[in-house]
């Protein structure tokens, strides 16, 4: 899978076309990387963001990237984990696919990923790591337009479970 990477990092330092925002649906900002997105970026984003009013769970937006390093920020609210039956699988793997989709009509040929969910929505790390680099590799396989797709993890144990799920699919 040479153009998906597992990386140990901050997102909002990554000079990339797009960075993808784990929001909520209000867009609004809140905490986790969404308010370190936020905050890096400056007031204009919020400005934007309150001109799209809101987006539902699966589905994504996109704005400028403004103080950031990244051209693109693609919003888009995970599903909270209420045990496994409400449909929470289905759309994790929306999120990844619908962000994609706004990344190739935008032009964009690079995009890093936070692990979405996997916070403050309790998402269990091990099936989110699955569905993120299996719904990531489904797309690049019919979108050559994407040069590269990353996942940023913000501490080691997130990666190691992102690492292990990558290499599952080779
Ligand atoms: N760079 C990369 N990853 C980060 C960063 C960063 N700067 N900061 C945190 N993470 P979370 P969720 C990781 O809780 O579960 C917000 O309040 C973090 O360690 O940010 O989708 C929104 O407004 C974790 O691995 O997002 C929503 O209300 C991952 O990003 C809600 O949280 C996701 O954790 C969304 O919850």
């Amino acid at each position: 899978m040479p153009n998906i990477e597992i990386i140990l990092g901050d997102i909002t330092k990554q000079a990339v076309d797009a960075i993808v925002n784990a929001a909520n649906c209000s867009l609004l900002g809140g905490g986790g990387v969404d308010g370190a997105i936020h905050r890096a970026a400056g007031p204009e984003l919020l400005a934007e963001c309150r001109t799209l009013h809101g987006c539902e769970t699966g589905k994504a937006k996109i704005t400028k990237g403004y103080r950031l390093p990244a051209k693109y920020v693609i919003h888009t609210p995970g599903p909270v984990w209420h045990g496994g039956g409400h449909g929470e699988e289905e759309l994790l793997r929306s999120c990844y696919r619908s962000c994609l989709e706004l990344a190739s009509e935008n032009g964009c040929r690079t995009v890093d990923f936070p692990s979405i969910s996997t916070g403050v929505y309790r998402f269990p790390l091990e099936k989110a790591s699955r569905i993120a680099v299996k719904a990531i590799a489904e797309y690049l396989a019919d979108h050559p337009e994407i040069q590269r797709v990353r996942m940023v993890c913000f501490d080691e144990r997130t990666k190691a479970f992102y690492d292990r799920a990558l290499e599952a699919l080779r």
